[in-house]
């Protein structure tokens, strides 16, 4: 039985060695990307039982992705490699800040050959969480049914779902995220977002006016990534903010609302308090800044509660 289950196309990422424009990165460094896949890394390594669910081209790539998935002991029972769709690939380009841009060849992804009728219901019926991002269904129209089926099975069996909406401009229009995001939102039970995205969705960044929106419909709790203002929730009585953690050094900024998002879901899942999930989720995504690569700085719980303060560190 999975803590969380998610749905994904996880990816090849090539890191830059140096930082700047990418046609002048002349290395990279192979590693692995993917929104939903950095969720489901960085629940299993806050020590959820985390269920992936996915397609990757029958090659080296899709064979490293899924091995790297076994090793952070994700459940790959539904994950297939399919022969003639190429692993999907992401070249980044770095800036001196830690700030980037992504460079997508994910045409002919594989998850091209996962159908609504390839979701197991058996998955649904024993999760705690189904979390979706607006990165999959972005990809094709057959991953918006795909996710229309998924949210179907969570609702039949209770599950709860959280959605983070992760637009991707470079993937689908404004209009197409808007219209599918907001026709799952009487599904979602834990909205996590950011106030460009919120502006993009609601038509407001106003947090009152957020609030109401959740109310319509009848999202129970509200979280809004603040950025370098740390981040707020909802809960349905009230809002409690948390200040963001201070970086020394940013290295590479993707995947830190990956972490914040990891980070909320375990809160949630062990019936934490809102503040406390606030800090764990804020220090997660600190972390996270700090190291190259999507997930690479994801940590695991103990580190989390080092970082905070609550737990010695022995270096040597
Ligand atoms: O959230 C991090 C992701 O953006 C990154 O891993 C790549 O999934 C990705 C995407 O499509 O942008």
């Amino acid at each position: 039985m999975n803590d969380i289950i998610t749905i994904g196309d996880a990816m090849i990422t090539f890191d830059p060695s140096s930082t700047g424009p990418l046609r002048f990165s002349d290395s990279f460094n192979r590693k692995v990307g993917g929104a939903e896949f950095n969720v489901a890394i960085g629940c299993s390594r806050l020590g959820l039982k985390a269920g992936w669910i996915g397609r990757l081209g029958k090659d080296e790539f899709g064979r490293h992705i899924y091995n790297f998935a076994r090793g952070e002991g994700i459940d790959v029972s539904e994950v297939k490699l399919e022969e003639g769709y190429p692993t999907s690939l992401n070249f980044k380009e770095i800036q001196a800040d830690g700030s980037g841009k992504t460079f997508y060849y994910r045409h002919k992804s594989p998850t091209e050959t996962l159908l609504p009728e390839s979701l197991n219901e058996e998955s649904f019926q024993h999760a705690k969480l189904l979390h979706i991002t607006g990165v999959f269904p972005a990809i094709s129209k057959q991953n918006i049914q795909v996710i229309d089926q998924a949210v179907t099975l969570a609702h039949k069996h209770g599950v709860k779902i959280s959605m983070d909406p992760n637009i991707r401009l470079k993937l689908w229009s404004k209009e197409k995220a808007r219209e599918t995001l907001l026709k799952w939102m009487p599904y979602v039970d834990y909205l996590l977002t950011g106030l460009d995205e919120a502006e993009l969705l609601f038509g407001t960044s106003d947090v009152p006016e957020l609030i109401e929106r959740a109310k319509h419909y009848n999202i129970t709790h509200l979280f809004v990534k603040l950025g370098e203002g740390g981040s707020l929730v909802w809960n349905g009585n009230e809002i409690t903010e948390a200040p963001a953690v201070k970086v020394d050094k940013v290295a590479d900024t993707v995947g830190a609302g990956d972490g914040f998002d990891a980070g909320v879901i375990c809160g949630l899942l062990n019936d934490w308090e809102p503040k406390r999930i606030l800090q764990f989720a804020n220090t997660i995504g600190a972390m996270v800044v700090g190291v190259y690569g999507d997930n690479e700085g994801l940590p695991y719980f103990e580190d989390v509660l080092e970082r905070l303060g609550e737990k010695d560190t022995v270096v040597r």
